[in-house]
């Protein structure tokens, strides 16, 4: 079975919501952050970033959310939670999932530590207001292209990108301009968040409106 270390809300939310899904059995782990257990020795060992989340697979380890969703993707491939290997849609899905993780998400990671980007704690509202002004316009660009091939990110097909894109929306939930004040994103925050995959992930991790 499946083991997934998580944090209610944190980077877990994507794959937990694929595995609900997928309807795979998994077992749901709590770190401790407030503790700062994702700092200790035991978690260390699991993932030496010490970044929440990580997914135990019988003896395998992996960390990095974007590789733990395409593992399970490879996994259950009935599912079909990513498209064909080899094919057009492929290249697109990866060109969006490298998006999603590489520069949204990373993104994030300015916006909610901005304190870490800069010597001079005087900075961090400053480095967070920029990187707000960056992530609306990368919610634009998923705007557009929802826009031009809606409902879901690759299109008429749900795959694992919809729920990645789920998660970060919610933690723009409170930007000046919210990505679900966006009529295409706030769309599919309304489509996605009525799934019931979706509504049992976010009731175990304890996740309250506003959930975009
Ligand atoms: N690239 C990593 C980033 C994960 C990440 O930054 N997770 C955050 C929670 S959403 C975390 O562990 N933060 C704790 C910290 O940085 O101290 C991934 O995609 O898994």
């Amino acid at each position: 079975m499946y083991r997934l270390h998580y944090y209610p809300g944190n980077a877990n939310l994507a794959p937990h919501m694929l595995m609900e899904e997928m309807g795979v059995e998994y077992e749901l782990v709590y770190v401790d952050r407030n503790a700062g257990a994702h700092k200790q020795a035991a978690y260390l060992t699991l993932n030496p970033s010490g970044r929440i989340p990580v997914l135990e697979d019988g003896g395998m380890v992996i960390a990095e959310t974007a590789a733990i969703c395409l593992h399970l993707a490879d996994r259950h491939i009935e599912t079909k939670m990513a498209p064909d290997i080899s094919t057009p849609e492929r290249a697109k899905f990866y060109q969006w999932l490298m998006f999603l993780t590489n520069t949204v998400q990373t993104e994030f990671l300015v916006y909610y530590y901005s304190d870490r980007y800069s010597t001079d704690p005087e900075h961090a509202a400053a480095i967070k207001d920029a990187a707000e002004a960056r992530l609306i316009g990368y919610f634009r660009i998923i705007e557009e292209q929802l826009a031009k091939k809606g409902p879901y990110m690759m299109g008429p097909a749900i795959s694992l990108l919809d729920f990645y894109l789920l998660m970060l929306c919610r933690w723009g939930r409170f930007f000046t301009q919210k990505p679900g004040d966006m009529p295409n994103l706030g769309q599919h925050i309304g489509n996605m968040v009525l799934r019931p995959s979706v509504i049992r992930a976010f009731e175990q991790e304890g996740l309250e409106p506003p959930f975009a």
